[in-house]
């Protein structure tokens, strides 16, 4: 990637409102030129409609069917789908003029600009070039590699959250057919920590609210590390729904990001011309990796009322009935002392108590959060700590009350719910046995980073990829190309060239696939795939554009075909592959609320899979009651002189996809190279505004560099900085992983600002 500051990167002041115009201007501006008029319009007018197809951008769900309005996307779903839909094409020719080691040296958004992927290639031992293979012989070779392993264990099977419930489940049987757990997946860098505190707290490891909870029931809704203004753009119209009937939004974020502050909604004629909706009521500008202090103190102060005036605040009848573990919690906030939380979060007495009076006034409070709270060494406490909070006063299993962690990928929840996963649970196992007669492997299997050890160590020989971009999107970039460069064999299945593709193994492939937007049509005739949203609403998606190529094939079909190379016909790949309704037939016997699948999908807005803490108030946890958690009370330590750095998405990108190269609401133009800090650290440092700096991690193990970023005096808390992922992801040591739940510490490196050298 180069390393020299974007000639022409421009900064102005961030903005206060987000969406409006501009961003109806923006979107519809990218779509036709990738797409044209016509494919814009194929495209856009069947995103998120109930017999259209999911927007891949993100996992927010959509509105009941008879409330959707023509236009049910946001701007970053226009151009998530015309980045994918785009007419440029990345073909023989293209391999042909352009080497491997070329390639390496372009930066993540030229590479994918080229275009869409149109047909497999091969990198043979030794080449410089990748060429054209037919499916056939691109299959047969992938399965002589595999079966020629010594041991299963020594191949990886890597899924990004793209992927549909059908090839997931699809995916996973070929691995575990295979022998091997080693199921990594992008969840591991994203809401594992989530998984990992619900499943211990609640019994379950996902949210248990529904859009109906925020939009009709919640009186308050706190917004932890998430930023929905650019990665979640239709929540910001669902939170304008609960304001306008009285709810309040508390915001907790180190950034004062503009969707948070004020909305302008597109849809309205209000939000095109008018001044917007104030969305936040306060505030909480907290440090980074200051929430786990933050939540314990507003649970000691929630204590303390409650103490002062007993019986008014904690819900004792849910708390006698439901909980245990909460005398020991008490026995920690008791223990705590304010002059640590203040420090620990940033934030003063005062404010703790303001939001405690908030929580106090709410009969209903749902907290959403996302990556600023899943990415830190702390994570996993932290959402226990958050649990907690919701627990007291019983604010979970009844309507507009819960936790709500807001998935990324559009269909990452999903994947975990088909088995996409390095540690499924023996039922799970047991029950996949029984469908296909054949003994599932029992030994966990490796998670993102234990991959990326087993990788660099010589452990793995075949790693395969159904979607994403591995070596961009995981932490010490370098450790991980080198760890991908060391395996015999590397695989992708993609829909565009990605830096994962250049850090091949001794040999490669490329295996080109159909993308949501598209129409898959099998012998059996033309197939759907299905989906399960951030609030576990499972639904069909089924594209209508012309595949982007003739030789593009399904995930599902490429699965399926690969299995059939690997085992013949034992469990039915190839019918499977033919027609998806089989692949759903085994779903819904193998994995518990999927009863009568094909039907319920069939009908508009599809279903919603159970979970128990939200239907009947049950909980699954080892004790079958929700667990209140006593959790150490700590931050990072950064040593003088240093900063926390975050990593954050840009508005122009879809994780390791780079749409463009402005960041509009930060007020950052033309570059990504940049460096949010407080102006007084900057000045400590005898630095200014648009110095170029180099940024350099410190870790145990020595020190990583990330070189020429322009620094920007910008409004976040003192100590804290930000820098976009995935640049700085060379930063982030691959052994700085959260306690419980081993999910790179992404939103907290501990960093060094120099002049740049
Ligand atoms: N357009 C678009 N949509 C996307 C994506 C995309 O890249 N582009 N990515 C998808 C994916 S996979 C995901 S996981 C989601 C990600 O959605 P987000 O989690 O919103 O994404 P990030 O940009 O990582 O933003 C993290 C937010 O947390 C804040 N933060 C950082 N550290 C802390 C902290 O210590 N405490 C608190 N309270 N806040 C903190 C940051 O300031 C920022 O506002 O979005 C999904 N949707
Ligand atoms: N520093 C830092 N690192 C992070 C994060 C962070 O906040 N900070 N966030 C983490 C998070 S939350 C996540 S989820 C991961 C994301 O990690 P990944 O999911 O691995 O990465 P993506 O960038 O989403 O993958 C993009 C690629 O997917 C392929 N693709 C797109 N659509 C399709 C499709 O329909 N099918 C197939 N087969 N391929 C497709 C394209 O080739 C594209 O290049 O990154 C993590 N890394
Ligand atoms: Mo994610």
């Amino acid at each position: 990637m180069a390393e020299n500051i974007d000639e022409e990167l421009h900064v102005s002041a961030p903005k206060t409102v987000a969406v409006g115009l501009p961003a109806v201007r923006h979107s519809m501006q990218l779509a036709f030129n990738e797409m044209g008029v016509k494919r814009t319009a194929i495209t856009l007018s069947s995103l998120n409609q109930v017999k259209g197809f999911d927007c891949p951008s993100c996992a927010w769900p959509d509105q009941a069917p008879g409330e959707r309005s023509h236009a049910e996307f946001c701007e970053n779903g226009a151009k998530a789908v015309a980045w994918e839909a785009t007419r440029s094409r990345v073909d023989r020719e293209f391999f042909a003029t352009h080497s491997v080691d070329e390639l390496r040296r372009a930066d993540d958004y030229s590479l994918e600009h080229h275009g869409r992927l149109t047909e497999p290639m091969y990198l043979a031992p030794g080449a410089t070039h990748y060429t054209p293979i037919s499916w056939d012989d691109a299959l047969a070779l992938c399965a002589a590699r595999l079966r020629a392993l010594p041991d299963a264990n020594r191949a990886v099977f890597y899924t990004s959250g793209r992927a549909s419930n059908e090839a997931a489940f699809l995916y996973q049987l070929l691995a575990r057919r295979l022998g091997t757990n080693n199921l990594p997946d992008c969840s591991n860098m994203c809401h594992e920590s989530s998984g990992a505190a619900l499943s211990e707290t609640i019994g379950v490891g996902k949210g248990t609210v529904s859009l109906q909870d925020i939009t009709d029931h919640a009186d308050l809704i706190v917004i932890v590390g998430q930023n929905p203004g650019t990665n979640h753009p239709r929540m910001l119209s669902a939170l304008e729904t609960a304001k306008r009937r009285g709810a309040r939004i508390v915001a907790v974020n180190p950034l004062p990001e503009a969707g948070l502050v004020r909305f302008k909604n597109p849809q309205k004629a209000r939000g095109l011309i008018g001044r917007g909706t104030t969305l936040t009521d306060r505030y909480l500008a907290v440090r980074v990796n200051g929430d786990l202090a933050l939540f314990a103190g507003v649970n000691k102060a929630l204590l303390a009322r409650e103490e002062a005036s007993p019986g008014t605040v904690f819900d004792h009848a849910f708390l006698d009935r439901y909980c245990d573990g909460l005398d020991e919690a008490i026995q920690g906030w008791r223990d705590l002392n304010w002059t640590d939380l203040e420090l620990a979060s940033g934030l003063a007495r005062d404010e703790f108590e303001a939001f405690a009076a908030d929580v106090v006034a709410a009969e209903r409070v749902v907290v959403c959060w996302a990556m600023g709270i899943t990415q830190h060494r702390n994570a996993v406490a932290t959402i226990r700590e958050i649990v907690n909070f919701l627990l007291l006063r019983g604010n979970i299993g009844r309507p507009g009350a819960g936790p709500s962690p807001i998935r990324g990928h559009s269909n990452v929840q999903g994947d975990r719910t088909m088995g996409v996963w390095e540690k499924m649970p023996d039922e799970f196992l047991d029950r996949l046995r029984d469908e296909f007669h054949f003994e599932p492997p029992r030994r966990h299997g490796f998670d993102t980073v234990n991959a990326i050890r087993a990788m660099r160590d010589g452990r793995v020989d075949v790693f395969f990829a159904l979607g994403g971009n591995f070596v961009a999107a995981t932490p010490d970039t370098d450790v991980t190309q080198s760890a991908m460069a060391a395996c015999q064999l590397t695989v992708h299945v993609a829909t565009k060239l990605n830096r994962s593709h250049l850090w091949h193994g001794r040999e490669a492939l490329l295996l080109p696939c159909l993308s949501r937007s598209e129409r898959d049509v099998q012998p059996s005739g033309e197939q759907f795939v299905t989906v399960e949203d951030s609030m576990a609403m499972v639904h069909s998606s089924k594209g209508r554009l012309e595949p982007g190529s003739e030789e593009l094939r399904s995930e599902v079909a490429i699965i399926a075909g690969l299995g059939d190379a690997l085992f013949g016909e034992d469990v039915g790949w190839r019918e499977m592959g033919r027609d998806y309704r089989k692949i759903r037939a085994h779903i819904e016997n193998v994995i518990p609320g999927f009863e009568d699948y094909e039907e319920r999908v069939g009908e508009a807005g599809g279903f919603v899979l159970p979970r128990g803490p939200h239907d009947s108030r049950t909980f699954a946890t080892a004790t079958g009651k929700a667990r209140f958690t006593r959790n150490l009370v700590d931050t990072v330590s950064v040593p003088e002189g240093h900063l926390l750095l975050q990593s954050v998405r840009s508005h122009d990108q879809f994780n390791t996809t780079v749409y463009g190269l402005d960041d509009r609401y930060r007020g950052i133009k033309g570059g990504r190279r940049v460096v949010f800090v407080n102006e007084a650290d900057l000045a400590e440092r005898g630095l200014r505004d648009g110095d170029v700096v180099d940024l350099v991690s410190v870790w145990s193990d020595g020190e990583r560099y990330a070189r020429g970023f322009r620094a920007v005096a910008y409004p976040t808390p003192k100590g804290c900085a930000a820098a976009y992922f995935p640049e700085v992801n060379v930063l982030v040591p691959l052994d700085s992983t959260a306690i419980g739940s081993n999910t790179p510490t992404s939103k907290s490196i501990v960093i060094r600002i120099e002049p740049a050298s």
